[in-house]
């Protein structure tokens, strides 16, 4: 359990301080994007520790926000947006291959607010925060942490402010009934869907679904898991198009109807 309660922010010239594992974005921001023209990116050598953070977020007592490595994007209008989640395939000097990828995305991300009176101080959003704690209070049953993999949540700070992240989806790795889901129908280290979503900034939490991995005796409870994050944005089609589209195969559906009645 990590008590820090916020990191300093240093000059923009020097290397920030690690922010430990309450929620950032830093290095993680897959862009901002208008949904006009198709684009991609991809965030690679991110780990998560353990194997489980999604899944045991997608349970019914929620889970630690420190067990999924959190990322964001930002659109300025309407998109489609792929998101795709890849283990790395093999060890690196930082983390292993091997993670089972789940991911959920929201609108809104955790707060991190700056101390008015010292600028040099920012307070980071986590699970046990005053401002995180409250709200786990106000729910009518108990939460291991404020990360709820498959439905909205709210996170906080020490400096009071706390974000609601409303739910837009998940996709996981596995085939059939994965712990608080339904697999991707492949269980080959790679997870990925496409949303239909309009202009806002979006958080993308990605955890390991290998649910009996929290068990104590596993004994890579705490490794780091390599990952990789694909984002591919491209426009949503035209209503017209979409019409027309719709327009002709009714044409197509009616003549093979006519000569079928022939
Ligand atoms: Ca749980
Ligand atoms: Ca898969």
């Amino acid at each position: 359990m990590l008590t820090r309660h916020f990191v300093l922010a240093l000059s923009a010239a020097s290397l920030s301080l690690p922010a430990l594992a309450h929620v950032s974005y830093t290095g993680r921001d897959l862009g901002t994007y208008d949904g006009l023209s198709s684009t991609s990116n991809t965030i690679s050598n991110q780990a998560v520790s353990g194997n489980y953070g999604w899944a045991d977020a997608a349970d019914a007592d929620w889970g630690d926000s420190h067990k999924g490595k959190w990322f964001k994007f930002t659109l300025t209008g309407d998109a489609l947006v792929a998101l795709t989640v890849s283990a790395h395939a093999g060890a690196t000097s930082t983390s292993v291959g091997g993670l089972l990828p789940g991911f959920s995305i929201y609108q809104g991300i955790a707060p991190t607010s700056v101390d008015p009176s010292n600028a040099a101080v920012s307070y980071l959003s986590y699970d046990t925060s005053t401002a995180s704690t409250a709200y786990k209070a106000s729910l009518p049953f108990p939460v291991e942490g404020v990360w709820h993999a498959v439905g909205d949540f709210q996170i906080g700070n020490d400096f009071g402010a706390i974000n609601t992240l409303s739910f837009k989806g998940y996709s996981v790795d596995g085939v059939g009934a994965v712990q608080g889901g339904t697999g991707d129908g492949l269980l080959d280290g790679i997870t990925s869907k496409t949303f239909a979503l309009g202009a806002g900034t979006y958080s993308l939490i990605v955890g390991g679904a290998d649910y009996e991995a929290q068990l104590g005796s596993n004994p890579n409870l705490a490794t780091a898991y390599g990952m990789s994050v694909g984002i591919q944005v491209s426009s949503v089609p035209e209503p017209a198009t979409v019409s027309l589209y719709a327009l002709g195969l009714a044409g197509l559906l009616m003549g093979a109807r006519r000569r079928k009645l022939r």
